[in-house]
């Protein structure tokens, strides 16, 4: 018969974690009943749809990019992760709200550094990173990706000019939370993204969300041709404003990690803790959002959303006001 499993993952960048699988006869399944049957799937360095990945005991992967099963671990418990912190912090179901687990799907095509959700086959596809060797399935990866889908069952943010770049910085805010959520001390918490990929190398972070022009390219504050950037560089002004009313401005050490964030026009900006401006994100993106929200028309809707949580006299809705001002958006 058929019927839940726990096994064990030993993933590259997680260390080693508690996976729910599906034990199938002699067989175990990385499909997770738990979680909407949320699947893995070994594109083998192809394309498609892939064929589900089974073991005979319940332990995936070694921690090493060598073992074809490591990114497999890393992409389940990304999706498992991804899947409890939406179900328990905002009574979320899943991507869409429907119950239903995305499928994910790892080691596409060769030397692949990139990894992208889709809403045509509800699935994750993640590349094996440069020489094979980098897979691109670091939790706060997979918590971003994965956030495209919420965000495209949600406001419907269009992935060009600023709505894109709210529409990227969303992804970056809810993959970021992600990791935090997951408490995992082999992977802490930081408002960094990608920083345990590699991608450019040298072992630096793709993006940064403090001060987001740390990557050569994003920008820290609106202006009016900030909406002319790519998606991933007009995100900046929504992830350092997010980062001011989490966290304030100026330096700040957090799980071993220092920041030094600056606001637009020198002011002092209190954060209110990430808890409490991620509910605001997501009670905008969900409720006041839509598929053509600008910059100024997410200011005006986070204000809402906190005025919704928390009152418009409240401290919440001011730290809203006054991170919104430390990014030029007025
Ligand atoms: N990894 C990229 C992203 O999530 C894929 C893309 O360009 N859409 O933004
Ligand atoms: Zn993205
Ligand atoms: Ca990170």
């Amino acid at each position: 018969g058929i019927e839940e499993a726990t096994g064990t993952g030993k993933t590259e960048y997680s260390g080693t974690v508690s996976l729910e699988t599906t034990q199938s006869g002699s067989s175990y399944q990385l499909k997770d009943g738990t979680r909407g049957n949320q699947a893995v799937n070994d594109l083998k360095h192809g394309s498609g749809t892939g064929t589900l990945y089974t073991d005979a005991d319940n332990v995936w992967g070694d921690g090493t990019p060598g073992n074809t099963q490591t990114a497999a671990a890393d992409a389940a418990y990304g999706a498992a992760q991804t899947w409890d912190f939406y179900k328990k912090t905002f009574g979320r179901n899943g991507i869409k709200n429907n119950g239903v687990g995305a499928l994910s799907k790892v080691h596409y095509g060769n030397s692949y550094v990139n990894a992208f959700w889709s809403d045509s086959c509800f699935c994750m596809t993640y590349g094996d990173g440069s020489g094979n060797n980098h897979p691109l399935t670091a939790l706060d990866v997979a918590g971003h990706e994965m956030s495209h889908g919420v965000t495209s069952a949600t406001a419907g943010l269009v992935y060009s000019g600023e709505s894109g770049g709210l529409n990227e910085a969303t992804s970056d805010i809810f993959g970021t939370m992600v990791e935090f959520f997951a408490n995992n001390s082999s992977d802490v918490g930081d408002y960094l993204i990608g920083e345990k990929i590699d991608i450019r190398g040298n072992g630096t972070p793709l993006r940064y969300m403090d001060k987001p022009s740390k990557d050569g390219a994003s920008a820290d504050n609106w202006s009016s041709t900030v909406g002319n950037k790519d998606v991933h560089y007009s995100s900046g002004v929504a992830n350092h404003f997010f980062y001011l009313l989490a966290e304030g401005s100026g330096a700040k050490t957090i799980n071993g990690v220092s920041y030094n964030s600056p606001t637009a026009d020198g002011s002092t900006v209190t954060g209110i803790g990430r808890d409490k401006a991620a509910a605001i994100w997501f009670r905008a993106l969900t409720t006041k959002f839509t598929s053509t929200t600008n910059y100024a028309k997410a200011r005006t809707g986070t204000l809402a959303a906190a005025a919704d949580l928390y009152g418009a006299n409240s401290a919440e809705y001011a730290a809203v006001n006054k991170a919104w001002a430390g990014v030029n958006v007025k």
